[in-house]
């Protein structure tokens, strides 16, 4: 199996169980990471570390995600990772998120107050305008805590974070037009991209949405 591998904190409880079944049942999988996060996560777990340069067609990704509504969109990047968790969860025949209950919502906003944007470096002020001006709400630069400045992405660009405001209900079109913005890289917002999500709860229990 081709499998993409997600960033962020719930993505390890994942990685770490495919990790002890591959070495007791001997699995053959090739994991593609969606960041240094998930490469070393890979790495450390003695999985097999693929890439798209090798294997652009993969069988599923596994990701976490900050929001899930019931139509299955996804706001992501809380971990400021969406860029290629997009590219991946895009190659793969079916993106599966995993969660706790927290994340599980009837409609985007309910729980997470932002969708983040990743954005070439010159175009930030700009582009924080413009979606302010145009979607309503506030956004705001995400600043480092533990470096100076703006965090950098992986890919050498800013975050901004967009709080959005109530009532948006057709978000692939928001997604679509804020994706055209010159300088705006990549969004935070999965739309029609994922088939299934589990939700852990704090009692052990799971829950699942199709
Ligand atoms: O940055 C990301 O897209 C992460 O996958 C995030 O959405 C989920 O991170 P968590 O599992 O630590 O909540």
């Amino acid at each position: 199996m081709i499998l993409g591998i997600g960033s962020g904190s719930t993505i390890v409880y994942a990685v770490t169980r495919l990790a002890e079944r591959v070495r007791k049942e001997g699995l053959k999988i090739v994991c593609i990471p969606t960041s240094f996060q998930a490469q070393q996560l890979i790495v450390t777990n003695n999985l097999t570390l693929g890439s798209l340069d090798t294997t652009p067609e993969l069988d599923c990704a596994i990701d976490g995600a900050d929001e899930v509504d019931d139509k299955l969109t996804l706001i992501k990047g809380g971990g400021g990772c969406q860029t290629q968790e997009k590219i991946v969860a895009s190659c793969a025949r079916k993106l599966v998120i995993v969660a706790d209950s927290t994340k599980n919502s009837t409609s985007l906003g309910q729980q997470y107050k932002k969708i983040p944007v990743e954005v070439i470096p010159l175009a930030y002020n700009p582009i924080l305008q413009r979606i302010t001006q145009k979607f309503g709400g506030t956004a705001e630069l995400r600043m480092g805590k533990m470096k100076a400045g703006p965090i950098v992405s992986d890919n050498g660009n800013f975050i901004v974070d967009w709080f959005f405001p109530t009532g948006i209900e057709d978000w692939k079109t928001v997604n679509e037009r804020i994706k055209m913005m010159p300088g705006v890289v990549e969004t935070g917002l999965f739309v029609d991209m994922a088939q299934i999500a589990y939700f852990g709860g704090p009692d052990g229990s799971l829950s699942v949405k199709l």
